[in-house]
């Protein structure tokens, strides 16, 4: 009796282990189309379609399951665990992020598909050339880089991305470059000194294999179908760069939220990037939401350009340094020498902005931002140049290295002007001398000046002076003045309505006043039979 029990519980026993067997095996084994299609819907469910399985990856879209790609060697929780931030630290201090919410969310997470709705209906050629991706990076922290590279492999068609060259900038520890190496398709270049992001890029560009360049920050996500659009225009027409839309990562939450796709980049005369509405008449053109977006510059560090194109425009300035100004120098000369940039609509790719740098500069940030940007203004920039110095004072005199290459450069590319630049390119932007010649802003027998970022009074000097566009204009609604004055005094919206012979303020209803003659401006109730608060424009001819 004993042993027919215990042959009973034997047989349970190896039919459970096979059972198990079988199990597994069927789990792994690729997967029929009709099957895929099931199991893809109800992953859905959970997590948007990307089902992460320790050392593999299984992809799901257009309810195929795409083949699965190994990670290799690699050992992802390994890699993470290594480097977890200690108990107590300071979660922002190493990344000027928070690192701890990064890690959480370890090495992939699904991310909403946040094109337009008529994007995933788009086509592509079935033929579309390959990409090396080049990603740049000082001491990086591990979850985002990982999360940058494995997003990449998790939503590229495979045979679109060549390889992934990763870049690491004298990070502390070599190891965060050398172990993803052991993921298939990813390189490691380690800089033996600290090279800052540009000449970074350009040992990338330099080892890359495949006919086109991607580049990419390492804290990013690239969302669905990111590259094919991108590709496809630059197969069109190798002249144009593309951008996508760059979603933003929270920096503290490390939430993926939708950016708007009415933005393209901009700039102002101290060379500061900043995001701007399309303008209104192309905005009112734009029928199909799908179609690109001109742009007059790039926010710099994520776009697809031509492999020999990038070289024969002479990639980048690598006589600059660290981070900064680069972004300009590409956009002025991609314009100016042939060339187009565009934002894509249809291609997303999140990234994590921060608010400061989480790595010191050998030189100090002003300096080299100031060294970047100067070159940028001296080799392209022309005449228009002299918006940039009296908007940034303190470039004066500061040392910028030879650019004698850089403006050779540019004569054998025969690129067009600046004012070509400036007519076709970006005529939203204004140039403060047109108003500022024509009339300032006159008390007595001194002028409204800008002196730095505070306005104050000065002799009147007229054409010819040295800085005449830093004397404020006077035309009612004037946008120089209104720029100034916001800087000066007042949050935005700003409004100043001349009213006889006062400056009012219209929300604060206040009035411009020099109440200490020479010291700085001040805003004050309004007696318009004050002689401090009364301004008259000063034609100049
Ligand atoms: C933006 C760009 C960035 C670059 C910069 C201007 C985007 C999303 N980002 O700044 O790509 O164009 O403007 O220069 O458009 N890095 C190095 N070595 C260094 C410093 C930085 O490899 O010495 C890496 C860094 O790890 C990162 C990339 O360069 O991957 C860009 O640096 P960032 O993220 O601090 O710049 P960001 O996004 O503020
Ligand atoms: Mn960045």
């Amino acid at each position: 009796m004993r042993r027919i029990r215990a042959n009973a519980i034997a047989i349970l026993t190896v039919a459970w282990i096979l059972g198990t067997f079988y199990y597994l095996w069927q789990d792994n084994k690729p997967q029929s189309s009709a099957a895929a299609a099931s199991s893809a819907s109800q992953t859905r469910g959970r997590s948007h379609g990307q089902k992460a399985v320790s050392g593999r990856l299984e992809i799901h879209r257009d309810d195929r399951t795409i083949p699965l790609i190994l990670l290799g060697s690699f050992d992802e929780k390994d890699y993470l665990s290594r480097k977890l931030l200690k108990p107590g630290d300071d979660p922002y201090r190493d990344h000027a992020f928070n690192v701890q919410e990064s890690d959480r969310l370890g090495g992939e997470r699904a991310i909403r598909d946040t094109r337009h709705y008529r994007c995933a209906s788009m086509s592509y050629d079935a033929e579309l050339p390959s990409t090396s991706i080049i990603i740049t990076f000082h001491n990086e922290a591990r979850s985002t880089l990982l999360r940058t590279v494995k997003s990449v492999l998790m939503r590229s068609p495979p045979s679109l991305v060549q390889e992934i060259i990763l870049i690491d900038d004298f990070s502390s520890d070599p190891e965060d470059c050398q172990l993803l190496a052991q993921i298939p398709k990813v390189r490691c270049l380690r800089n033996v000194r600290r090279e800052g992001l540009i000449r970074s890029r350009v040992r990338g560009a330099n080892a890359a294999s495949a006919s086109i360049l991607t580049f990419l920050d390492s804290h990013c996500e690239v969302n669905t179908d990111w590259l094919q659009p991108m590709i496809q225009r630059v197969k069109e027409d190798h002249t144009r760069v593309v951008s996508p839309i760059i979603d933003v990562i929270s920096l503290d939450n490390f939430a993926y939220l939708a950016a708007s796709a009415d933005l393209r980049g901009g700039f102002d005369w101290s060379l500061h990037f900043k995001w701007e509405q399309i303008p209104i008449e192309q905005k009112m053109a734009r029928s199909d939401p799908t179609q690109p977006i001109r742009t007059p510059v790039i926010a710099g560090g994520i776009f697809v350009m031509d492999r020999s194109w990038f070289n024969r425009l002479g990639q980048y300035d690598t006589r600059m340094d660290i981070w900064g100004g680069e972004n300009f120098e590409l956009s002025f000369r991609v314009w100016m020498c042939g060339g187009s940039l565009e934002i894509l609509p249809c291609s997303r790719v999140g990234h994590v902005f921060r608010k400061r740098h989480p790595y010191d500069f050998p030189e100090g940030n002003a300096l080299t931002y100031i060294k970047n940007t100067r070159r940028a203004a001296e080799v392209w920039m022309d005449e228009y140049k002299q918006y940039y110095y009296s908007a940034r004072p303190s470039a004066q005199g500061k040392v910028y290295g030879s650019i004698t290459d850089r403006v050779a450069l540019r004569k054998r590319l025969n690129c067009k002007p600046f004012r070509w630049y400036m007519e076709n390119v970006y005529p939203e932007l204004r140039v403060p001398e047109q108003e500022a010649v024509t009339s300032v802003l006159r008390q007595g027998g001194l002028c409204l000046e800008a002196r730095g970022d505070s306005l104050g009074l000065g002799e009147c000097r007229g054409i010819g002076a040295t800085r005449p566009h830093s004397q404020v204009g006077a035309t009612s609604g004037n946008q120089s003045t209104a720029a100034l004055l916001t800087s000066f005094c007042c949050p935005p919206p700003q409004k100043w309505k001349p009213k006889g012979s006062v400056l009012q303020h219209l929300v604060s209803g206040l009035c411009l006043d020099s109440q200490t003659p020479m010291g700085p401006l001040v805003i004050n109730p309004c007696r318009p039979q004050v002689a401090s608060q009364s301004w008259e424009p000063q034609i100049i001819t």
